[in-house]
Order: structure tokens, then sequence, then C-alpha cells
């Protein structure tokens, strides 16, 4: 019979095994290249630990970090000539039509130079002896990394977090034996930068990127510069400066805090350059050295944790949770099924995302997220426009994290600018624009080349996400500060860029479905078209969304009334004769790879609602568009699978939708969770994080829907937490495949509709309340 106390023990573990499950990665040794190290960030500085006993790194990242400068790209020609590019285009003459745009319109200049890194912290032990019972783990619930091991019966101890209210990363080192602690410090750089030790305890980075492009426009001299600040603080032995380190001998903790700014300014956030980082880096540094460690990660957590905590998921199924994570992604790889570690990866999709996108940060989360340790990073590690950013932030609202999203928003904002100047410089339209990919300098012109380059209307596909933020919060100040006047004048660049083809439809001229190419009648590959799919359907969401916040706001009817009239004469979605699937193009074109990774057209599915289960034969047909895609090997790249697990959860089916989640673990993650292309990109992170929610909850098409895809392989779990729109915070927990216990809480009030199953049931919510629905629709 177990005792008192043994069973109060093993009630402790049986609740901390509870919280592993979800809640922490770890590993019994340390990361052997970049892409194995663990993440941490406060939304503007980031940091990759790779936890390594003797000679530590900590690779580094401050959000604004980028080559190049400011420039104006549209292509001065392109005014011109985009009238005859039009109609070439609308009467079917594809290849002279892409020849005249690779020469008046395509960017001048055509290419984004690269975010990159800020350099390395390291930490040098030399410890005479062997390492043993080594660990490192990253627990959610905190967000701080921690690293141990012994040498010779001493134990070590690293724990780093990024804090948000202090603004910058601490890392803090303890040894069991005092006064056994001894270390060297250093800073590095291999370009643009130099290293100082300015005093015992301080190491300064001084920077300015060259870059060869900026040199060549004439721009030398003009790009970033950047200051990193480094401050050590022993409890005891010496601190010391020596050959540009820092050297504690004797100690028995200290404290390292790091930060970094550039002249990137983030408080006005218009791509102005007049910060002055030195000062702010001295500022941040001797504000953050006043508390002791203790406070500083008192602070931090409970800053983070309040935030992380909104949401608990238990997908039931095996507790693995003593196994390392690496271990557990290698079972899966070979089969296993790990429901826990599929809680854990949305639980971590959501640290990643408050980890790049979060005051004090002010930009959005990158193609990486925050964290890069190249000069020149695959794409530039850019804002892709053309899905990427989007996705990102597809898993801020229904996960809780709503403060994830302004950065986003008002840097969507700051895009108004120089995306006028291109509608009106390429297009002499009004309104706004930008094409496939942006810098943080907000360039709007056509990029990389004119086949990918060419999609005038990613300021639209921008606004649905500005839209579905305030379908899920009902911020009204939201919508009329920001939201609306950005969407409308994305909507009043449509409205003037549209012609109209030969049979009298409105459509977009030149543009592309993105980056997929179809095979023209004489053979030849074409991507160049007009009114691509995804087009209608972008128009069709833009201008549904501006016509309900317009009726809010109340705004000039005249002009919504022309909105409504654009969306009558807009070519229909139809259906291929030859697929079956939803027509990718105006021509039912035969595509040049029918597995390609992007599958725009089915936009309208998610994270659009044109195709809805109402409207079967589309429905249908959206249903053979992903047979078909998979049938051809896609959903090769993280992210495009991510798409293709909403896309399920969408159609309802529960079993596909977990399948891909399943693929998404097993052949575009990496042993550290994260998301591969490859190479890493972190949108298959956020796209499969919110893929996970919809499958429980959905809240478009007008109603509340509880469960809607759930997988066999979930039968058993519970959810605490995920947000529907209108502001509901939702409670579910199911048995066997079966909802046993649901309730709502309404932020804001209102009347909603809520469904399981074959049971739709009217709520009219008063603000503040809990509805349990367990008597209405669990019978
Ligand atoms: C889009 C995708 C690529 C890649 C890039 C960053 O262009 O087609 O696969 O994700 O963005």
């Amino acid at each position: 019979m177990k005792s008192g106390f043994q069973l109060i023990c093993w009630l402790c573990l049986a609740l901390f095994n509870a919280h592993a499950q979800q809640s922490l990665l770890w590993y019994t040794k340390a990361a052997d290249k970049w892409n194995h190290a663990l993440p941490i960030g406060n939304g503007r500085m980031g940091a990759m630990i790779f936890g390594k006993a003797d000679n530590e790194v900590i690779q580094l990242n401050e959000e604004s970090l980028w080559a190049g400068n400011q420039v104006n790209d549209n292509n001065p020609g392109a005014k011109a000539r985009i009238m005859e590019i039009q109609q070439l285009i609308v009467n079917g003459d594809n290849k002279q039509a892409t020849e005249l745009s690779k020469k008046y319109l395509l960017g001048t200049p055509p290419e984004l130079r690269s975010y990159q890194t800020l350099g390395n912290l390291l930490l040098f032990f030399d410890h005479a002896g062997t390492v043993e019972q080594y660990r490192r783990s990253l627990d959610l619930e905190t967000g701080v990394v921690s690293v141990s091991y012994s040498v010779n019966g001493v134990r070590y101890t690293r724990e780093a977090f990024a804090s948000a209210p202090d603004n910058c990363i601490v890392v803090h080192i303890s040894a069991s034996k005092p006064g056994s602690l001894n270390f060297r410090l250093g800073l590095s750089r291999n370009r643009d930068a130099t290293v100082t030790a300015a005093s015992g305890s301080t190491l300064i980075m001084d920077g300015q990127i060259i870059d060869s492009v900026s040199a060549k426009a004439g721009k030398g001299g003009k790009d970033m510069k950047f200051n990193a600040l480094v401050k050590v603080m022993a409890d005891a032995g010496k601190t010391e400066a020596k050959g540009g380190e820092v050297v504690v001998t004797g100690a028995s903790t200290a404290t390292v805090i790091i930060t970094a700014a550039t002249d990137y300014n983030l408080q006005k956030l218009n791509f102005d350059r007049s910060i002055n980082s030195k000062e702010i880096c001295s500022s941040i540094i001797s504000d953050a050295a006043r508390y002791p460690y203790k406070e500083l990660l008192r602070r931090h957590e409970e800053e983070y944790s309040k935030a992380f905590a909104r949401v608990k998921l238990d997908l039931g199924g095996d507790n693995f949770s003593d196994i390392p994570t690496d271990q557990r992604m290698e079972k899966v790889r070979k089969g296993a099924i790990d429901n826990q570690l599929a809680a854990l990866y949305f639980q971590f999709g959501r640290y990643l995302l408050m980890s790049s996108s979060r005051k004090p940060g002010v930009l959005p989360a990158n193609l990486q997220g925050i964290w890069n340790n190249d000069y020149a990073a695959p794409w530039n590690a850019d804002f892709h426009t053309n899905i990427n950013l989007q996705m990102n932030y597809w898993p801020a609202d229904v996960a809780n994290l709503p403060e994830t999203f302004m950065p986003f928003a008002h840097f969507v904002d700051q895009l108004r600018v120089p995306g006028r100047q291109t509608a009106r410089e390429m297009y002499d339209a009004e309104g706004w624009t930008i094409h496939h990919c942006t810098d943080v300098f907000g360039r709007t012109g056509i990029h990389d080349g004119v086949e990918w380059g060419a999609s005038p209307l990613a300021a639209a596909w921008l606004c649905m996400n500005l839209w579905e933020h305030f379908r899920f919060t009902s911020d009204t100040a939201y919508l009329r500060n920001l939201a609306y006047p950005v969407m409308k004048e994305a909507a009043e660049f449509v409205q003037s860029f549209l012609v109209k083809d030969k049979h009298g439809y409105l459509v977009t001229a030149p543009s592309t479905s993105p980056e997929n190419s179809f095979i023209l009648p004489g053979g030849e590959r074409g991507q160049f078209t007009y009114a691509p799919t995804i087009d209608v359907e972008l128009i069709m969401s833009l201008y549904h969304g501006c016509l309900e916040a317009g009726r809010i706001l109340k705004d000039d009817p005249a002009f919504l009334k022309g909105l409504g009239m654009t969306l009558a004469q807009l070519p229909p979605i139809s259906i291929s004769k030859r697929t079956g699937g939803i027509q990718e193009w105006i021509e039912d074109y035969e595509e040049a790879e029918p597995g390609h990774r992007h599958i725009s057209h089915l936009l309208g599915l998610y994270p659009g609602e044109t195709i809805k289960p109402a409207d079967t034969l589309l429905f249908e047909a959206a249903k053979k568009t992903l047979e078909r895609r998979l049938a051809n090997g896609g959903g090769h790249t993280g992210w495009s699978r991510a798409w293709i697990i909403n896309f399920y959860a969408r159609l309802l089916d529960g079993e596909k939708a977990w399948k891909n989640v399943q693929a998404l673990l097993q052949k575009s993650t990496l042993d550290n969770l994260l998301d591969v292309h490859p190479p890493f990109q972190i949108d298959g992170n956020f796209g499969g994080t919110a893929g996970i929610a919809e499958m429980l909850l959905q809240s478009h098409n007008g109603y509340i829907e509880l469960l809607p895809a759930l997988p066999a392989a979930w039968s058993n779990g519970e959810v605490d937490g995920l947000v529907a729109r209108g502001g509901f915070t939702v409670k579910m927990k199911w048995k066997e495949g079966k909802l046993i216990d649901a309730s709502l809480l309404s932020e804001k009030g209102g009347a909603r509709k809520v469904k399981y199953h074959n049971t739709l049931i009217d709520i009219n919510a008063k603000a503040g309340q809990v509805y349990s629905l367990n008597k209405e629709l669990l019978q």
C-alpha cells in the first residue's frame, strides 16, 4: 500500500507528466547543427541555443537587421506599357505579353536583399573531464531553455530566455560547487562589425552592413548600422576583459544580458532609419542590469506564461513524454502514432508565434520567424506575400494569441505608402498594391522575375488576414482605424485595375496563379494569364469583407454599391472538364506540374469561404483538386502540407486531415520541431498549428462548429481556450469520438449559431458569460 507521502509524489509525477506531454521538448545531447538548436525570442530579438557543454554557441538575431535600402523599385516604363500588355494577355498573346513584362514591369532593381544574422555569443568552458548526465530542454510553459550536465561531480546549469518586459536575452549559468564556474565569453560576427571589450564586464559590437548590391546602386555606406551589447554579472570570483573577451573565474553563478538594435526606427515603423542604436542598447542594458537574475526570470515568466497558458490541448493516446523529443520524432517518422507529439507541435507553433511576433518587436514573423543564421538567407528570409506571410498568421486568433497579430497589421498598414506609389506608377491605378514579396524597407514592385512576381492582388491577400482578425475579435476600433482603411484602399486598387475580357467579365491582367505553370496549346509553358481563379476568390473575399465592414462603419454607400456591381461581373469559379477539380486558370489549361506545391485555386476553401459544403459541386470539385495534387507528389514542402491539413479540415474530412498532420511530422519537421521546406521555413509550423485547431473548431460559414474534423486517432481528448469568430473562447472534452462536455465563454456577447454533428442551436450571449452546451447539443 502506498503511504500518503508516496501518493503525493506519485500524483506530482502524474501531473508533471501530463504537463510534460504538451509543453516540453527535451534531448540528451547538444545540438550538432543549427537545425537542431532550440529557439527563443521576445518578438524583437531571437536566439538559437545549441547547448554545447564545452563551447556553447548562441546564435543571435535582431528583427530589423537587413541588407539593402529603401528604394523605389517600380519599373519606370510600366505605366506607358501596361494597357498594351493587358490587351495582349486578354487576347491570348501570352508570349509577347511575357516578353514586354520582363522589360517594362519587372522591378528596378529586381531583387530584395537579405535579413541577416546578428552574430554569435560564444561561451568557452574548457571543462577538464567527461561530460555526464547531459540534458537540454525547452519548456513552452515558461519559455526557458535549460542545459545541464555534470563534470567531475560538479553540476553545471544554464538557463536562457528572451524577455519581452526587459527587451533582452538573458543567460544564467551556475555551478553546484561554489567557486567552480570558469568561462570566457565572446561575441562574433565575421562580417561588417567589430567587437570590443568595453570594460571588464561588457562587450560591444559595432557594425554597418556593407552590401555589394547597394554599393553598385550607388547607395554604399547607406546600409544599416547596428550594435549589440553584452553585460556579464558574476556573483563572486573575478570578471575581467582579456583579448576582446570577458573572462570569469572562480564564480558560482553568472548572469549574461544581451541586447541589440539597428538604426531602423522600430517606434515609428515608417521605414525611417534615424535611430541611435548604441544609445538604445545602453539604456536597455542598464535598465535590465538593475534586477537580480531571479527577478529578471520572474518578470519574464509572468509576462510570457499568461499568454501561453490560454490554451490547453490534450489529444489523448499514449504518453511518451519520458522519451527524448528527437527519439519520438524518429519513431513517428517510422510510422508510430504519438498524439501528444501533435499536441506539442501545436503548442510549439504558438510558442514560435509569441517569440517572433510580439511587443517589443514591431515587424511580423518572416519566412524564418526571427531566426536566421545566414547573411544571404534562403529567399532572403523575406516576407513572401503569395501565401507564406499570410500563413504565419493563420493561428494567431484561433490559438488565442491576438496580440501576435498586431506587428503584421501595422506592417501591412505601413505598406500602403509605397503600395500607393506602385499602384500609381506601374498601373496608373488608385489605392495600393504589392506583389509576391517584400522586405523590411517595404518594397512593393515586382521582384525575382515576372513569372513569380506578377501577382498584383497580394494586397487583397494580406487584407484577408486583417478582416479575419476583426471577425475573431469584433474590435470595431481596430476595424475603423486600421483594417477597413487598408482594405478599402486595396479594393480601390482592384476597382481601377480590372479590365474587360472578350466575354465582358471584369478581369485582372496580367496575373499568375502563384508560381504554377501551364502548357499552352503549342506545347510551350506559360505562367502569365488573366483572372486566375485565385484572383476571383481574392476579390470575392476582399469585397464581401469590405461590404460587411462598410455596413458596420456606415461607409459611403456609393463606394459599396460599386463593389457589388463588380462582384456581379467577375468570371465564375469553374470546374475543369479535364480533371473534375476546380479550374486553376481562366482557360482549362493542362498543369505543367500537377503536383505543384501551391494550391492557390483552393483559396476559396481555406482561408476563404467561397467554396462551402452547401455548394456541393464546388465542394466536391475541391476534393478532386486535392486528390490530384497529392497523387502527383503534392504536399512536398512543409507549408504546402500544412495548407492541405487546413483544406481537409474545411472539407470536414478528419481522417485525411490527420494523415497530413502525420505526414507533416514525418517528412517536414526537424528534431527541434521546426518546419522544413526544406530548408527551414517557419510557415509550415504556423499553418500546421492552425490546421490542428481547424480540425477541432471552425467558425466561418455563419456558425461555430465543434469537432468538425475529428480523426479516429484523436478519439479521446480535451481542449480549452481555442477561439471562435465573434470572440468566443471554447472548452470541449470528447470521449470515443463523441463530445461529452462543451462550453463557450463570450467576450463581447452577441447572437451565434453553434453546431455539433447535425444539431444546430442558437445562442444569444451576454458579454462575460459562460454557456454550457451540454443540454442542447449532447443528447
Ligand atoms: C514561395 C514558394 C516557395 C517558397 C518561397 C519562400 O515562393 O513557392 O516554395 O516557400 O515562397
